[in-house]
C-alpha cells in the first residue's frame, strides 16, 4: 500500500489526499509535521517539507510531482486535462496555487496557527494585515477572471481546481474568507470545489484529525 508522509491540514498534503481519493487508491498516512528538522524524515525528503509519497520502491516529494505521478501511473479518473494548451493552463494554475496563492492565503494560517502553536513564535499581525489588504487583492482579481461562473475550470473537477482552492481552506481556518461582493465568481468557486464529494470527504476527515474548522 502507498504511504503518504504529511500532516493533515497542509494545503499540499490535502492535494495528494484528494488525488488518491479521486483515484480510489488506498494508502496509509503518516502524520509527519513540517518544520521539525526530523533527521529520519530528511533521509526521504532532504527539504524536510511535506508531502512525500512512497509507492513500492519509489519515493517522491512535492505535491505537484506526486499528483502528476499518480496521474501517469493510475490514469483512471483523470485529474489533468488533455491537449497541450489545457495541459499548460493546468500546470500554471497548479504552480500558482502552490506558490503565490499558498504563500498568501496559507500564509495567514501560518501566521495565526503554525507560528504560535508549532513554532512558539508570535503572530506577525502587521504581515497578516498586509497580506489581506494589499497582497491578496490583485491575486484575487486575477483568479476572479480565470475561474468559470459555473462548474470547474476544465469542465470536470481536476487538480487545477483543487490547487487554487486548497490554500483558502487554511485561510478560512484562520478566519479569512474571500469577500463574495468583491470576488463573486472566485468565492463561489471555492465553495463549489469544497463541496465536491471527494474534496468534502477529505475535509471532513481532516477536521476530525486536526480539530480545525
Ligand atoms: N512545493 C511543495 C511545497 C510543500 C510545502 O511547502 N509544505 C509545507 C507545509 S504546508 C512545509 O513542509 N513547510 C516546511 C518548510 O518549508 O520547511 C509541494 O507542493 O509539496
Amino acid at each position: 500500500m502507498m504511504i503518504l508522509h504529511g500532516a493533515s491540514g497542509s494545503p499540499f498534503v490535502r492535494k495528494v489526499q484528494v488525488a488518491l481519493a479521486a483515484k480510489a487508491l488506498p494508502y496509509e498516512q503518516i502524520q509527519q509535521l513540517p518544520f521539525t528538522k526530523d533527521a529520519e524524515y530528511r533521509k526521504i525528503n532532504p527539504l524536510g517539507k511535506i508531502p512525500t509519497l512512497q509507492d513500492g520502491e519509489l519515493t517522491i516529494c512535492d505535491s505537484s510531482v506526486i499528483c502528476e505521478y499518480l496521474e501517469d501511473a493510475y490514469p483512471a479518473a483523470p485529474l489533468y486535462p488533455s491537449g497541450s494548451a489545457d495541459k499548460a493552463r493546468a500546470r500554471w494554475y497548479e504552480e500558482l496555487g502552490g506558490s503565490r496563492v499558498a504563500e498568501l492565503a496559507a500564509g495567514i494560517f501560518f501566521q495565526r496557527f503554525m507560528r504560535p502553536m508549532i513554532l512558539k513564535q508570535d503572530t506577525d499581525e502587521a504581515l497578516v494585515a498586509k497580506i489581506i489588504d494589499r497582497q491578496l487583492p490583485p491575486i484575487l482579481d486575477y483568479l476572479e477572471s480565470q475561474v468559470p461562473e459555473e462548474g470547474f475550470i476544465f469542465g470536470e473537477f481536476m487538480m487545477a481546481d483543487m490547487s487554487l482552492m486548497s490554500p483558502f481552506v487554511n485561510a478560512a481556518y484562520a478566519g479569512y474568507h474571500v469577500d463574495a461582493q468583491q470576488w463573486p465568481h472566485f468565492s463561489r468557486f471555492i465553495e463549489r470545489v469544497k463541496s465536491h464529494p471527494v474534496v468534502s470527504e477529505v475535509l471532513v476527515a481532516e477536521a476530525a484529525t486536526t480539530g480545525f474548522g
